[in-house]
């Protein structure tokens, strides 16, 4: 392990292989998932070799270690964000399932027909699905900050929705697409003076800019693993630990409870009553050692590295004919650039590029809304992470080239 930028790449085992023979590879697609270093590889192949047994409930000589491990990256996560208290981590499946945890507990109790909730025209269909859920369940309305032709939050707009009093306010921190970063801190002040609570889809910030959850202002936070160097299967939805108190529980079985009898049940205390049944484990110990990964290279360098990397491939991207890259200018967006090529479908793109082992997105990345605001079906979209390197820029240009060639 290295634990530095400079030189992480290589403690990406995957970073090494090739695309296809003789073609190095060039992942630009960590916006979908991240690739793994060594050390969380080797953490969830030591948990299983050596420690795995159930959590929480056997008093033996593994069970106790699982539970060590398995909790020790409640901490790790708790020190990561700085939230005020482990039981404020929330261990869910992903971030997809820690909004649907809110859609279902905290707004099914305290949101009525007729509630408004304020989303954005760029949101992750993560962060527009379960709403859409909620309105056709309960008859909550849904109103959308619209997006700029820039790719940022008509804030104008925003003022005027906030003052229809909405009681949730739910938005992206970082466009998946766009790469935005959103003013979450005063996004969030305007909501709560307005009296909403604010959720942030944190799954495209927490693993690229530090993020501090005791000055962010957001009342809930989702975000996933395996978008931060960790495993698939395991995410994390951070709320207050009053929310959370007076919030009805999820899903219920064991684990969640504190006493059950034929009668009923009591819930168990934070965080364990919204983890109902066997928990991801291994996932949980993977993802403790993504976070301490990470911190060992320090949240301020992987941002620092990224906008360095978009400035770089913003300019390389315009310089090519017929290119046009979507989202605001570099100081305004975090590592994703979606760009369409004149005349060329982008998953024809995404084809070619593969050939030259460079592995892009193309299609709706799962924002349809945001895409039909722009008039388009798709976008290719190379995403960056802190393995990469302006070689990797340089080799995406090469094959655009090439892809003109082809179409032209
Ligand atoms: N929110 C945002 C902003 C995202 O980018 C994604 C995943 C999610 C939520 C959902 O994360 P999950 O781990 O629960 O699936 N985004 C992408 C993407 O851009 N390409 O593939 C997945």
């Amino acid at each position: 392990m290295t634990h530095s930028l400079a030189t992480c790449r290589s403690d990406f085992p995957i970073l090494a292989r090739e695309a296809h023979p003789g073609v190095p590879l060039t992942f630009l697609d960590s916006g979908a998932s991240s690739q793994k270093p060594e050390s969380v590889i080797r953490a969830m192949d030591d948990y299983y070799r050596l420690h795995h047994a159930n959590v929480h409930r056997g008093i033996h000589v593994l069970a106790e270690e699982a539970t060590a491990l398995y909790e020790g990256s409640r901490d790790s996560v708790q020190r990561f964000i700085n939230a005020a208290t482990r039981k404020e981590i929330i261990y869910t499946r992903n971030a997809t399932e820690a909004i649907n945890l809110v859609a279902y507990s905290w707004a099914r109790a305290n949101l009525k027909a007729g509630d408004r909730i304020v989303l954005t025209e760029m949101e992750h269909h993560a962060n527009l699905v379960p709403w859409h859920i909620l309105a056709g369940q309960i008859g909550v309305e849904l109103d959308f900050v619209p997006v700029t032709d820039d790719g940022l939050l008509d804030l104008d707009a925003y003022a005027r929705l906030l003052t229809r009093e909405p009681k949730l306010v739910a938005f992206t921190h970082m466009s998946n697409v766009l790469g935005t970063i959103n003013p979450v801190e005063s996004l969030a002040a305007q909501a709560h003076a307005a009296g909403a609570k604010v959720l942030v889809d944190g799954a495209q910030s927490v693993p690229h800019l530090p993020v501090d959850v005791q000055t962010l202002g957001a009342d809930f936070l989702a975000f996933s693993a395996h978008k931060m160097c960790g495993p698939t299967g395991i995410g994390v939805l951070w709320a207050r630990q009053e929310l959370l108190e007076a919030m009805p529980v999820f899903m219920g079985g064991g684990d969640m409870i504190r006493k059950v009898t034929l009668a009923g049940f009591k819930p168990n205390d934070l965080p364990y009553k919204f983890e109902a049944g066997t928990p991801a484990i291994a996932e949980g110990v993977g993802l403790g050692a993504a976070v301490d990964y990470l911190t060992g290279l320090g949240m301020e360098a992987v941002a620092a590295h990224e906008r360095e990397l978009i400035t770089y491939a913003l300019e390389r991207l315009e310089e090519i004919p017929g290119v046009r890259v979507y989202g605001p200018p570099a100081e305004r967006k975090g590592g994703v650039a979606a760009f369409t090529l004149e005349g060329v479908h982008p998953h024809d793109i995404a084809q070619v590029l593969d050939r030259d082992g460079v592995a892009v997105r193309a299609g709706h990345h799962c924002a349809q809304p945001l895409h039909e605001r722009f008039d388009l079906a798709a976008t290719a979209r190379a995403s960056f992470y802190l393995y990469n390197t302006r070689d990797d820029v340089d080799r995406l240009v090469v094959s655009l080239y090439r892809v003109k060639k082809l179409f032209a």
